[in-house]
């Protein structure tokens, strides 16, 4: 079928989560429905707190400005807009736009009668931001635990919460996200390249098919996990990437207050190196 009567087929009324037909259209090629109003409503009020952040820096350069959390001593309580309310409510906006846009993502799903496998995966995205900026802020008990919205001061923030656990890279949930980042990518190069190979082969070359996919890698370390199983394995190890980050930083400080170096005692301390 081709894209322009598959879209025919498939753009019919149905699958909304809430609103029912009343924002069930599309816009040129994008799909609206409710979640689609409240992503950019969030969006654009977001921006706007933001410009209006800057406009109370020093600087107007969108590159330079910082928009700071407030301050610890305002723990869990609302804090005034020049004072780390702004922060607030970008938090707001943008925790409702990336969450609208799951939904909206789940209706599109519906849509089109398929599996909600794409907004279970992007949840994962949202999740480490929601992590960072709401779940560890609540548990810590102040905001101001968030991160800045600024791009050298959230690198201040990273290099400063890294410090406060004396090395971070020995944070063992740490290490794992790294391993799942790398693999993920390792993966993601792999499947790249054999896919490439096979479907766009050298001039004069014939398209190869599964036959040489499995065989390389059955002659190259003696397994091959198949078509299916390498989109299975890419799926779980990117999500996994996504999860042990955000697990490492909920645990530092809610769950653990010293040094992550020191957490490695128990490895020290193993009876069998005696
Ligand atoms: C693989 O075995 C496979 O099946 C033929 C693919 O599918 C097309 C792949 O993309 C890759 C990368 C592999 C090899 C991966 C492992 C884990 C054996």
């Amino acid at each position: 079928m081709s894209l322009l009567s598959f879209e025919k087929k498939y753009r019919v009324r149905g699958g909304t989560l809430i609103g029912g037909d009343l924002f069930d259209f599309w816009v040129g090629p994008f799909y609206v429905g409710f979640f689609g109003v409240s992503t950019a409503f969030f969006t654009i009020l977001g921006t706007a707190l933001i410009l209006i952040g800057a406009s109370m820096g020093d600087t107007w350069n969108v590159w330079q400005i910082n928009i700071a959390p407030p301050d610890l001593s305002y723990g869990l309580g609302v804090a005034p807009l020049d004072e780390g309310g702004l922060w607030q409510l970008i938090t707001i906006c943008a925790t409702g736009a990336f969450g609208s846009w799951a939904l909206r993502q789940v209706e599109i799903s519906r849509k089109l009668g398929m599996g909600l496998h794409i907004p279970f995966a992007f949840s994962f995205a949202v999740l480490a931001y929601v992590t960072l900026v709401i779940i560890r802020p609540v548990l810590l008990g102040a905001w101001g635990h968030g991160f800045p919205y600024g791009i050298l001061s959230h690198l201040d923030w990273v290099s400063n919460v890294g410090y406060q656990f004396l090395h971070f890279h020995y944070n063992p949930a740490h290490m794992i996200a790294i391993t799942f980042f790398f693999t993920t990518a390792m993966a993601l190069s792999m499947h790249g390249s054999l896919i490439l190979m096979a479907s766009d082969p050298a001039e004069g070359e014939k398209v190869k098919t599964g036959e040489h996919e499995n065989t390389f890698f059955r002659d190259d370390i003696g397994y091959s996990i198949g078509a299916l199983g390498i989109h299975r394995l890419g799926l779980f190890l990117a999500l996994s990437a996504a999860w042990w980050s955000a697990l490492c930083i909920v645990l530092s400080g809610p769950f653990w207050t010293k040094g992550w170096p020191e957490w490695w005692n128990w490895w020290l301390e193993l009876p069998i190196w005696n």
